[in-house]
């Protein structure tokens, strides 16, 4: 009986785990200014941009705030975008090789904007890649992806891409743990998870003048889960928290095996630590394969180097880097407020939110209070780093936001709601529903030490009966609250792209004065570039055809083409000769197996073409460019493979 009743409890938390309660009030009473508060008249511009994951979409998009209003649906990222020719294109196609080859796709939960002494600087916006492990550097003045860096011995980067407070380093926390070595060493039964199997934690350093990213490091951990992290900072500077679960190293059926304790851990780091083991040459260099590349906005090309190996540090010798802390139950979120004394667990199974103490944890390894240990590697006691738990916030938390005032605002995914408490007395203060399931929530500039704590935004993962619907599959949803008063103010819904998770806001102040308009034809590098009508012109080598194209309103030189045969291989090189902001031209061809170009202004990109058949194909531009956009046309001309139809190529009178 007793045991039928637990099962009954348990598949009803389970339900509730699986499609999060339904709150009520949903068409909850918005107040009369709630409209003003959001309203970015035309011609205004917003406060804030939100640079927001896609999620399984792999992207990023950029939406202002309060508005909601959407910049760019897709800033593509780790999948290819037809829509501008990302990861089509020959000068793209690198930015997205890996050790496994050309991938197209990936799944990217987290955002870090860079940060300058524990502020925002928004130089850069940093991604993950959760499926294939990689993270992703986005130049906040072109909000073009420039550098992508794979990482190896990983199955699962989820517990990434967090940063420290002056971008020294941004993490990547393995969310599998895998077998890793050589061939023999990785052909190993599942069933030898806790033998075979190993965590990894990689630090990424970041150049501060370029943002050039490389693995300085990597962390032997045991196999365990890593789900999330957050840097330490101010005081805290130096540590780096990450949460586990399935501290129970479970491989099968997780769902029951890897909840079976009572507390998991949150794992601290001592990385400054971790630099004076490698200085004193500590470090052991091991063999792994990870692709690296690099956009280079001179040549507007990337380039793709696999690398053989990486800087390991295994911490159950060197001591002193990895502490444990007890956390209930199966934590998600792991959180470090602004002043970065406090650190907060989100135990997704837990009743309760403990609220650790970094002075505290301090003194514990100081005096040695352990209650155990993992591999060797101490685990502090609970009471003991505890600076107190929230008593009865909710159901399911997972991500907590602060605001800069001394409070921090908790998502309920079950219990769909956001909790606002005080870090100190650990007080709840006030409530509100989510319209539904709430994910990650965002307060700009939330996880620095300078949060601007005017507005929130709950992500949430259902939106049911919210707005007009699009067959079985619907829009996800954003929700916009005012926190600057004592009780949070709903103001706003809007749909987002993808399923984001993470997003982080800064003040548009910060980089809408530094935006790149055009791209200097005088630095084009580009080795196919045609900087002038002048240089247009077709070249045949063997079955190779390049095609140096420029573009100009409302041209292309040259737009008429011949002696192209089936069976070559034809490049057009297209230069965008304009030299203003806003003039991007497109370049399309019939039959063309991959995507269209979107070329800006001052730029080079090149198409590949394999005409499959005889005949006569136009191209045309995609962009509505001027008044005789729909003149900006060419025809080429395909003969036989072995006809002796010679090259030519002119454009009306010019040639
Ligand atoms: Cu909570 Cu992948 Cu950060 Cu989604 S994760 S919500
Ligand atoms: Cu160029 Cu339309």
């Amino acid at each position: 009986m007793k045991t039928r009743l637990w099962l009954l409890a348990g598949a009803t938390l389970a339900m509730a785990l699986a499609t999060g309660c339904k709150p009520k009030g949903a068409q909850s009473a918005l107040s009369g200014d709630a409209a003003s508060k959001v309203y970015v008249a035309p011609g205004q511009h917003d406060e804030f941009y939100n640079i927001v994951s896609g999620g399984f979409n792999g992207q990023m998009s950029v939406v202002g705030l309060p508005s909601g209003r959407v910049f760019k649906a897709i800033l593509p990222v780790f999948s290819v975008h037809p829509e501008n020719g990302w990861g089509f294109s020959e000068e793209t196609k690198p930015m997205l090789n890996t050790s496994h080859g050309f991938v197209p796709w990936d799944d990217l939960h987290h955002i870090a904007i860079s940060t300058t002494n524990a502020e925002h600087d928004a130089r850069w916006a940093f991604g993950n890649a959760n499926n294939t492990p990689r993270i992703a550097r986005v130049d906040l003045t072109t909000f073009k992806t420039v550098e992508i860096i794979e990482i190896p011995n990983s199955g699962g980067n989820h517990s990434s891409p967090f940063i420290t407070e002056n971008t020294e380093y941004v993490v990547a926390g393995t969310r599998f743990s895998v077998p890793t070595g050589d061939d023999a060493s990785r052909d190993v039964p599942i069933d030898t998870y806790k033998e075979n199997f190993k965590g990894t934690i990689s630090f990424i350093s970041v150049d501060k003048d370029h943002g050039d990213m490389e693995i300085a490091f990597q962390l032997e951990a045991p196999p365990f889960n890593f789900d999330l992290a957050r840097a330490g900072k101010k005081k805290s500077h130096g540590w780096f928290f990450f949460s586990t679960y399935n501290t129970e190293m479970a491989h099968t059926l997780l769902e029951v095996n890897a909840s079976q304790k009572d507390k998991d851990f949150i794992m601290a780091v001592n990385w400054k630590k971790a630099e004076e083991y490698i200085k004193q040459g500590k470090g052991k260099k091991v063999k792994a394969k990870y692709a690296h590349n690099k956009w280079d906005e001179d040549t507007h090309m990337a380039t793709s180097v696999i690398k053989e190996e990486v800087l390991s540090l295994n911490p159950r010798e060197l001591k002193d880097i990895i502490y444990f802390i007890p956390c209930p139950k199966s934590p998600h979120g792991t959180d470090t407020d602004p002043t970065g004394e406090y650190i907060v667990g989100s135990g997704k199974l837990a009743a309760i939110i403990p609220v650790f103490s970094f002075t505290k944890m301090l003194k514990a390894i100081e005096n040695q209070d352990f209650e155990g240990s993992v591999d060797g590697m101490p685990v502090l006691r609970y009471e003991s780093v505890l600076h107190g738990e929230v008593e009865k916030p909710g159901l399911g938390p997972l991500h907590t936001e602060f605001d800069g005032r001394g409070n921090a605002y908790t998502s309920f995914f079950v219990s769909s709601e956001v909790v606002k408490w005080n870090i100190e007395t650990l007080q709840v203060l006030d409530r509100v529903p989510t319209f539904y399931s709430v994910g990650h929530l965002m307060i700009p500039g939330g996880p620095t030490g300078k949060p601007h704590g005017k507005y929130l935004v709950a992500y949430n993962k259902i939106s049911k009966d919210r707005y007009l619907p699009t067959g079985p599959e619907l829009a996800h949803t954003a929700q916009l609250y005012d926190i600057s008063g004592d009780k949070m103010q709903l103001l706003l819904d809007f749909p987002t792209v993808g399923e984001p998770h993470y997003a982080e806001a800064f003040p548009a102040s910060l980089i809408k004065d530094k935006q790149v308009k055009f791209f200097p034809l005088e630095k084009n590098k580009h080795p196919r570039a045609a900087k002038g009508i002048n240089d247009a012109r077709v070249e045949r080598d063997g079955n190779k055809v390049h095609i140096y194209m420029t573009t100009i309103r409302s041209n292309f030189r040259p737009d008429n083409i011949e002696g192209i045969r089936v069976g070559d291989e034809v490049y057009f090189h297209v230069t965008n000769l304009e030299q203003d902001w806003d003039v991007p031209h497109g370049f399309a061809v019939k039959g063309a197996n991959t995507a269209e170009l979107l070329v800006m202004p001052g730029e080079t990109a090149t198409l590949r073409w394999d005409p499959d058949r005889v005949g006569v194909f136009p191209f045309y531009c995609t962009d509505f460019c001027s008044a005789l956009h729909q003149e900006m046309q060419g025809y080429i001309r395909v003969s036989p493979a072995g006809s002796n139809v010679p090259l030519k190529y002119s454009t009306g009178l010019t040639e």
